[in-house]
Protein backbone atom coordinates (compact mmCIF):
# COMPACT_ATOMS: atom_id res chain seq x y z
CA UNK A 1 0.00 0.00 0.00
CA UNK A 2 1.36 3.96 -0.57
CA UNK A 3 0.98 4.23 3.21
CA UNK A 4 4.00 1.29 3.57
CA UNK A 5 5.80 2.70 0.78
CA UNK A 6 6.00 5.86 3.01
CA UNK A 7 6.99 4.62 6.37
CA UNK A 8 10.46 5.16 7.60
CA UNK A 9 12.91 2.39 8.17
CA UNK A 10 12.17 2.65 12.12
CA UNK A 11 15.33 -0.56 12.66
CA UNK A 12 18.16 2.20 11.91
CA UNK A 13 17.10 3.88 14.89
CA UNK A 14 16.96 0.87 17.04
CA UNK A 15 19.60 0.08 20.19
CA UNK A 16 22.62 2.04 19.38
CA UNK A 17 21.24 3.93 16.51
CA UNK A 18 23.25 5.91 13.86
CA UNK A 19 26.48 8.12 14.92
CA UNK A 20 27.70 10.88 13.42
CA UNK A 21 31.23 12.44 13.49
CA UNK A 22 30.69 16.03 13.92
CA UNK A 23 31.95 18.96 15.99
CA UNK A 24 30.17 21.48 18.46
CA UNK A 25 30.43 24.99 17.31
CA UNK A 26 28.57 26.22 20.17
CA UNK A 27 25.07 26.34 22.27
CA UNK A 28 22.82 29.41 22.77
CA UNK A 29 19.65 30.89 24.50
CA UNK A 30 17.28 31.39 21.98
CA UNK A 31 13.87 33.58 22.66
CA UNK A 32 11.68 31.00 20.21
CA UNK A 33 10.81 27.44 19.64
CA UNK A 34 11.50 28.06 15.99
CA UNK A 35 12.27 30.26 13.19
CA UNK A 36 14.95 30.30 10.29
CA UNK A 37 16.53 33.59 10.23
CA UNK A 38 16.84 33.42 14.51
CA UNK A 39 18.96 30.03 14.25
CA UNK A 40 21.01 31.51 11.22
CA UNK A 41 21.85 34.64 13.48
CA UNK A 42 22.51 32.50 16.49
CA UNK A 43 24.64 29.95 14.09
CA UNK A 44 26.97 32.94 12.60
CA UNK A 45 26.88 34.45 16.24
CA UNK A 46 28.34 30.97 17.70
CA UNK A 47 30.66 30.58 14.89
CA UNK A 48 31.98 34.04 15.58
CA UNK A 49 32.70 33.28 18.80
CA UNK A 50 34.78 30.50 17.87
CA UNK A 51 36.72 32.30 15.50
CA UNK A 52 37.33 34.96 18.27
CA UNK A 53 38.18 32.75 21.00
CA UNK A 54 40.57 30.86 18.89
CA UNK A 55 39.50 27.71 20.47
CA UNK A 56 39.33 24.36 18.68
CA UNK A 57 35.50 23.32 18.52
CA UNK A 58 34.61 20.31 20.69
CA UNK A 59 34.95 16.95 18.87
CA UNK A 60 31.80 14.80 18.95
CA UNK A 61 29.23 12.30 17.67
CA UNK A 62 25.97 13.19 17.26
CA UNK A 63 23.77 9.57 18.11
CA UNK A 64 20.58 9.38 16.94
CA UNK A 65 18.12 6.94 18.49
CA UNK A 66 14.62 6.04 19.22
CA UNK A 67 15.18 8.32 22.73
CA UNK A 68 16.42 11.14 20.39
CA UNK A 69 19.57 12.70 20.35
CA UNK A 70 22.80 12.15 22.46
CA UNK A 71 25.68 14.67 21.41
CA UNK A 72 28.72 12.36 22.48
CA UNK A 73 32.29 13.52 23.29
CA UNK A 74 34.60 11.88 21.08
CA UNK A 75 37.51 12.76 22.61
CA UNK A 76 36.43 10.90 25.95
CA UNK A 77 35.09 8.02 23.66
CA UNK A 78 38.63 7.47 22.01
CA UNK A 79 40.32 7.80 25.76
CA UNK A 80 38.06 5.13 26.93
CA UNK A 81 38.35 2.92 23.98
CA UNK A 82 42.61 3.26 23.99
CA UNK A 83 42.58 2.92 27.82
CA UNK A 84 40.58 -0.20 27.45
CA UNK A 85 42.93 -1.53 24.32
CA UNK A 86 46.14 -0.47 27.10
CA UNK A 87 45.13 -1.71 30.13
CA UNK A 88 42.79 -4.32 30.89
CA UNK A 89 43.18 -3.83 35.00
CA UNK A 90 39.65 -2.47 36.39
CA UNK A 91 40.04 0.72 37.47
CA UNK A 92 41.87 1.87 40.89
CA UNK A 93 39.86 3.37 43.42
CA UNK A 94 39.20 6.82 42.59
CA UNK A 95 39.48 6.57 39.21
CA UNK A 96 37.17 7.32 36.56
CA UNK A 97 34.74 4.67 37.07
CA UNK A 98 31.99 5.16 34.30
CA UNK A 99 28.88 2.78 34.44
CA UNK A 100 29.11 0.60 31.77
CA UNK A 101 27.00 2.23 29.42
CA UNK A 102 29.45 5.42 29.92
CA UNK A 103 32.13 3.70 29.24
CA UNK A 104 30.95 1.56 25.74
CA UNK A 105 29.75 5.01 24.58
CA UNK A 106 31.85 8.16 25.88
CA UNK A 107 30.50 11.04 28.03
CA UNK A 108 27.38 11.54 27.05
CA UNK A 109 27.19 15.59 26.77
CA UNK A 110 23.57 15.83 25.83
CA UNK A 111 20.51 14.19 25.61
CA UNK A 112 17.92 15.78 23.36
CA UNK A 113 14.44 13.61 23.83
CA UNK A 114 12.61 13.98 20.41
CA UNK A 115 9.57 15.60 21.68
CA UNK A 116 11.42 18.47 22.87
CA UNK A 117 13.18 19.38 19.83
CA UNK A 118 11.17 22.07 17.64
CA UNK A 119 13.15 22.72 14.95
CA UNK A 120 15.99 21.89 12.83
CA UNK A 121 17.76 24.51 10.61
CA UNK A 122 20.00 24.10 7.67
CA UNK A 123 23.28 26.91 7.29
CA UNK A 124 22.22 28.66 3.80
CA UNK A 125 26.19 29.36 3.88
CA UNK A 126 27.93 26.41 4.89
CA UNK A 127 27.03 22.35 3.89
CA UNK A 128 28.52 21.62 6.62
CA UNK A 129 26.89 23.01 9.60
CA UNK A 130 23.46 22.94 10.89
CA UNK A 131 21.81 23.67 14.14
CA UNK A 132 18.26 22.46 16.18
CA UNK A 133 16.22 24.08 19.05
CA UNK A 134 15.72 21.91 22.05
CA UNK A 135 12.80 23.13 24.43
CA UNK A 136 14.74 22.73 28.47
CA UNK A 137 11.22 23.57 29.83
CA UNK A 138 8.02 24.91 27.49
CA UNK A 139 9.70 28.58 27.75
CA UNK A 140 13.25 28.10 27.68
CA UNK A 141 14.59 27.41 24.06
CA UNK A 142 18.46 26.27 22.87
CA UNK A 143 20.29 25.98 19.89
CA UNK A 144 22.78 23.64 19.69
CA UNK A 145 24.84 24.49 16.70
CA UNK A 146 26.93 22.23 15.00
CA UNK A 147 29.57 21.31 12.33
CA UNK A 148 29.55 18.12 10.52
CA UNK A 149 32.57 15.84 9.35
CA UNK A 150 30.22 15.25 6.17
CA UNK A 151 27.63 16.86 4.35
CA UNK A 152 25.17 18.09 7.23
CA UNK A 153 22.36 16.89 5.13
CA UNK A 154 22.97 13.64 5.75
CA UNK A 155 22.48 13.78 9.91
CA UNK A 156 19.39 16.55 9.03
CA UNK A 157 17.73 14.60 6.41
CA UNK A 158 17.94 11.48 9.05
CA UNK A 159 16.68 13.64 12.10
CA UNK A 160 13.58 14.31 9.45
CA UNK A 161 13.43 10.39 8.87
CA UNK A 162 13.76 9.62 12.76
CA UNK A 163 10.85 12.51 13.89
CA UNK A 164 8.88 10.48 10.91
CA UNK A 165 9.10 7.19 12.44
CA UNK A 166 8.60 8.31 15.62
CA UNK A 167 5.46 9.79 14.72
CA UNK A 168 4.73 6.55 12.56
CA UNK A 169 4.78 4.29 15.64
CA UNK A 170 2.55 6.83 17.76
CA UNK A 171 -0.14 6.93 15.15
CA UNK A 172 0.21 3.09 14.84
CA UNK A 173 -0.24 2.77 18.40
CA UNK A 174 -3.26 4.89 18.58
CA UNK A 175 -4.94 3.24 16.15
CA UNK A 176 -4.36 -0.35 17.83
CA UNK A 177 -5.66 0.98 21.06
CA UNK A 178 -8.79 2.31 18.88
CA UNK A 179 -9.52 -1.62 17.76
C1 LIG B 1 40.05 24.64 9.60
C2 LIG B 1 40.92 24.85 10.82
C3 LIG B 1 40.06 24.94 12.08
C4 LIG B 1 39.16 23.72 12.20
C5 LIG B 1 38.32 23.52 10.94
C6 LIG B 1 39.19 23.42 9.70
O1 LIG B 1 40.89 24.50 8.46
O2 LIG B 1 41.79 23.75 10.95
O3 LIG B 1 40.91 25.04 13.19
O4 LIG B 1 38.27 23.93 13.27
O5 LIG B 1 37.59 22.32 11.09
O6 LIG B 1 38.36 23.33 8.54
P1 LIG B 1 41.38 25.79 7.60
O7 LIG B 1 42.30 26.54 8.48
O8 LIG B 1 42.04 25.17 6.40
O9 LIG B 1 40.14 26.56 7.25
P2 LIG B 1 38.54 23.43 14.76
O10 LIG B 1 39.86 23.95 15.17
O11 LIG B 1 37.41 24.01 15.54
O12 LIG B 1 38.48 21.93 14.73
P3 LIG B 1 36.03 22.18 10.66
O13 LIG B 1 35.99 22.27 9.17
O14 LIG B 1 35.62 20.86 11.19
O15 LIG B 1 35.33 23.33 11.32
Amino acid sequence: TKAKKDEVDVSRFEGNGLSFKAKLIGVEDVPEARGDQMCQDALLKLKNSVRVSGEHKQKIFVNVTLEGLKIVDAISLGEKQNKKKNDPKSPKPGEDNADSAQEADGSVLHSHAVHRISFISRDTTDSRAFGYIYGETDDTHKFYAIKTAAAAEQLVYTIRDLFQAVYDMKKKEMEDAKQ
